[in-house]
C-alpha cells in the first residue's frame, strides 16, 4: 500500500516539481561574446548552459565543445575570435523544451539523450532546468524500497 502511494507520487509529478529554478541556473545572454561564455562555463564547472535574452526568454544552449569548434582554424585555434563571435552565432538552437506542467514521464524520455532539459512557463519565459541527477535521485528513492522488499520476501520464503 505504502509503495502504491510512493509510486503514484512520482508518476503523477509534474516537471515543475523537480526543477532547478532559473535563479540557480548558470546562463549567458544571446549578445555576450564567446570569451564571456567560456568564462561562465569554466567557472560554473558545467559543460553546457542555457542561453537567454534580457527578458529571460530561452534561445538555445552553449557548450565548451561548441565554442572550441567555432574557433578551430585549419592550422591553429583562433583564440582572437572569442572576442568577436557572439553566443547567438554559435549556440545550438534546436533544443527540446518542457513546460512547467508537463507530466514527469515526458521528461524521462528526453533525459535519455540530453543531460538536462530546459523548462519554460506558458508565456515562453525560462523557468529552470530538469537534470538527469534529480530524476535519477527520484527513481533511486522509488526503486530502493522495492528492491529491498523483494530481497526480504525472497529470503523469508
Ligand atoms: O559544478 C557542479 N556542481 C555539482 N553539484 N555537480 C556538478 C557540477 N558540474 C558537474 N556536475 C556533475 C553533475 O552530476 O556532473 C554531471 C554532468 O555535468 P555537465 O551537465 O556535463 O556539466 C552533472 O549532472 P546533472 O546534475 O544531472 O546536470 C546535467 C547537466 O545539466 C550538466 C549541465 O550541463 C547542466 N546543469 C546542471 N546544473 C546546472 C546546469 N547548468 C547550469 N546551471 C546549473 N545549476
Amino acid at each position: 500500500m505504502m509503495m502504491d502511494i510512493e509510486n503514484a507520487k512520482l508518476l503523477y509529478s509534474r516537471t515543475g516539481d523537480f526543477l532547478i529554478p532559473s535563479e540557480r541556473v548558470a546562463h549567458v545572454q544571446v549578445g555576450n561574446n564567446l570569451e564571456h561564455a567560456l568564462l561562465v562555463l569554466t567557472k560554473s564547472g558545467y559543460t553546457a548552459i542555457p542561453v537567454l535574452d534580457i527578458k529571460f526568454k530561452l534561445h538555445g544552449l552553449i557548450s565548451s565543445p561548441l565554442i572550441l569548434d567555432s574557433i578551430l582554424g585549419i592550422e591553429r585555434i583562433e583564440f582572437e575570435k572569442l572576442d568577436t563571435l557572439k553566443v547567438e552565432d554559435v549556440m545550438k538552437k534546436d533544443i527540446p523544451t518542457l513546460h512547467f506542467n508537463d507530466p514527469i514521464i515526458h521528461s524521462l524520455k528526453l533525459l535519455i539523450n540530453h543531460p538536462f532539459v530546459c523548462c519554460v512557463h506558458d508565456d515562453g519565459s525560462f523557468a529552470g532546468i530538469l537534470t538527469r541527477r534529480v530524476i535519477l535521485k527520484q527513481l533511486n528513492a522509488f526503486l530502493q524500497p522495492l528492491y529491498h522488499n523483494e530481497m526480504n520476501n525472497q529470503s523469508s520464503q
